[in-house]
């Protein structure tokens, strides 16, 4: 019969004294401890300093991203689950550690610990602690993402319908009496439509819908905001965009039959080219000959128009046309 609680015989456990029969200490030494607290500091320190992130492919987080905000998301991540791999590998080598160490070697009933204080309160506080740091960094970070200026460079309204996008440059935004559009670029079925934003330059987006809940995503931002109907105007800000070049943009929500060809592109060039580009809108070019004008593709280059196949019969033989 194995003893319970207060009932063990005294004579069925091993002295709990300091120090068991082979002279070994019962309580981890503080030394021990602080050697592996040390070690896992230097770790950490190595992996930080080599591109951790890179080497592990993002632990699954995209990478690539072009604004400030995208860099912060992605360390977020990345330093998250560092610290949620090095809690794992402690906790991992702590279970694997007592299986060994502590396997039955007799009959004997092994020493008792319980109400072991210090113990119970490292159980209390380091998780809270945990929780607290990754909690920090989070609210940091996120308020950061939503964080909007009074006077940006630039403000852009994006102006989502079933199934498409115009983009409206916008003087000023939209709370500022003298907000007024100055140049617009509306999709078509035929024509992709090319958002043309600069970098270097803090830049505002306020969002509304026509007809149903859409949502502006540009993956190289790693973030998408929700387009939504009526008075709401859904409003983010990136500090600026760090990477010239063409990029998808797409709807993130599904809003009806021809969701999935809700695709623009952003077109991320030189400020000076933006303002020859806004100066060419506004002369009266199309988005297209604004955009030769300043030596840039017309046509969008990462997406392209879908084959909505209005005109062919879809059902039965997939020859039969119209
Ligand atoms: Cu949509």
């Amino acid at each position: 019969m194995v003893a319970r609680g207060s009932e063990v015989r005294p004579s069925a456990v091993r002295q709990s004294s300091p120090r068991d029969a082979r002279g070994r200490g019962t309580r981890p030494s503080v030394g021990r401890l602080a050697g592996l607290g040390a070690g896992g500091a230097a770790l950490l320190a190595l992996l930080t300093g080599c591109d951790v992130g890179r080497t592990f492919d993002g632990f699954g987080w995209p990478q690539g991203g072009i604004s400030p905000e995208s860099h912060r998301m992605y360390d977020l991540w990345i330093g998250s689950t560092i610290a949620a791999l090095a809690v794992g590998v402690f906790v991992w080598g702590l279970i694997f550690w007592c299986v060994i160490r502590y396997r039955k070697r007799g009959e004997a009933l092994p020493v008792q610990t319980r109400f072991n204080m210090p113990m119970e309160f490292l159980y209390t506080i380091a998780p809270i602690l945990v929780v607290a740091v990754l909690f920090y960094y989070t609210a940091i970070v996120q308020t950061g993402v939503n964080k909007t200026s009074t006077n940006p460079d630039v403000t852009v309204e994006v102006v989502a319908f079933k199934w498409n996008w115009q983009f409206n440059y916008r003087s000023a935004p939209d709370s500022q009496d003298n907000a007024e559009t100055i140049a617009s670029t509306l999709g078509t079925t035929e024509v992709i439509p090319v958002l043309v934003l600069p970098t270097g330059r803090s830049i505002r987006f306020e969002e509304t819908s026509r007809d149903v809940i859409h949502s502006f995503w540009v993956p190289e931002m790693l973030f998408k905001r929700d387009v939504f109907p009526g008075n709401v105007r859904n409003v983010f800000e990136v500090t600026s965009l760090d990477t010239e070049g063409a990029f998808v943009g797409r709807c993130a929500e599904l809003c009806g039959t021809y969701h999935s060809m809700m695709n623009f592109e952003l077109r991320v060039v030189s400020p000076e080219e933006y303002d020859r580009f806004i100066e060419a809108k506004r002369g009266g070019q199309s988005t297209q000959d604004a955009l030769v004008s300043i030596g840039e593709e017309p046509l969008a280059q990462k997406t392209r128009p879908f084959e909505t196949r209005r005109d062919v019969n879809n059902f039965g033989n997939a020859s039969a046309g119209s």
